[in-house]
């Protein structure tokens, strides 16, 4: 079998996960090139895992050393490379956010629909989540009837020092956009950010908790409580409210101990650790996809419908209104 060389940009925490999945996990693929910002950190992965280091990400992406190309580097870097990623023809699994801003994504779009071939998929990794993808089939069966809402949390723990109110959106609610209208098959039309009481603890200058309020074409609402720090642990929630029932994201399987007169299950602290099955399953189906040509899962246009509702959430935290969702008409390119 003919292994496909996997170029990492960014050996931070999800970085260096993402290596060492792809060395123990997925038989197909080896990482032959690691890169970072911080050309150390790249330095020490390198050696680590007996691969080849590169300066910068742009060189691991033209190198015929590397056949497909895995984003893992700070957030407002990932359009740039995405581009890079485009024009070299080199499949890529980016991770969330595809961009800091729609208009990223339109020139993403754009490049993409140039060169005639999707390349893109997006991190979007709880769409391969076994509890999400067993709701999203109650769904689709008809099971809840017609859904009518969403309730969803999104609770951390701890966030770094360079965190701001933005992010709450950028880097986290933007699973829950992502997510939602995924379950729902449906599009956003409008996006609202609540004011809310305020986390006296929360170490750093940005709004905690956040509460964001979306309104599908089709009428659907989507209310998601956004605790970016200070949770009591990492917990996601999500329950679809349909016209005959409705059905919850389960919590992942944990021992239940029986002990001074309490019945205890422990929660997780850290986001790393709650979809390992679905980041497994994810970079499985990328690479099948890679080896296919073909993009699995969340696509740009994904990626891009995430954008636009994160920035008229961003715009309505500045109006204080609910902000129209203005998406381009999407191109036969992506039907
Ligand atoms: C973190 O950056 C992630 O990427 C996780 O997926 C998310 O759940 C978490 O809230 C973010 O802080």
């Amino acid at each position: 079998m003919k292994k496909r060389k996997i170029g990492v940009i960014g050996c931070g925490a999800i970085g260096k996960a993402h290596i060492q999945r792809l060395a123990d996990r997925i038989p197909e693929a080896e990482v032959s090139a690691v890169s970072d910002f911080f050309s150390e950190a790249a330095k020490e992965t390198a050696a680590k895992y007996d691969t080849c280091f590169y300066q910068t990400g742009q060189e691991l992406i033209e190198s015929s050393n590397v056949d497909a190309v895995l984003i893992a580097s700070s957030d407002a870097s990932h359009a740039d490379y995405v581009l890079a990623c485009i024009q070299a023809g080199k499949p890529v699994l980016c991770e969330k956010p595809l961009a800091l801003t729609a208009a990223e994504c339109e020139a993403i779009l754009e490049a993409e629909m140039k060169v005639g071939r999707q390349l893109v998929q997006v991190g979007f990794m709880r769409r391969y989540d076994s509890g999400y993808a067993e709701m999203k089939q109650f769904v689709d069966d008809g099971k809840i009837g017609e859904p009518l809402l969403i309730h969803a949390c999104h609770r951390n723990v701890y966030q770094p020092d360079t965190f701001q109110t933005d992010m709450a959106v950028t880097n986290v609610a933007i699973h829950e956009l992502d997510i939602s209208r995924w379950l729902l098959a449906d599009e956003y039309r409008t996006a609202q950010v609540l004011t809310v009481k305020q986390n006296s603890k929360t170490r750093g200058d940005y709004l905690n908790p956040q509460l964001m309020l979306l309104e599908t074409r089709s009428g659907a609402r989507i209310v998601i409580e956004v605790q970016a720090s200070c949770a009591y642990a990492y917990d996601i929630q999500c329950q679809v409210v349909g016209e005959n029932g409705v059905v919850n994201l389960p919590d992942p399987p944990r021992i239940c101990s029986r002990s001074d007169a309490a019945r205890q299950i422990p929660l997780m602290t850290d986001w790393s650790e709650r979809f390992v099955q679905a980041y497994e399953t994810e970079l499985q189906r990328w690479i099948t996809g890679v080896i296919e040509e073909r993009v699995d899962g969340a696509g740009a246009w994904d990626g891009y419908a995430a954008c636009v509702t994160a920035d008229a959430l961003i715009r309505s935290r500045q109006t204080g209104e609910a902000e129209l969702v203005k998406m381009m008409d999407k191109p036969v390119f992506y039907m």
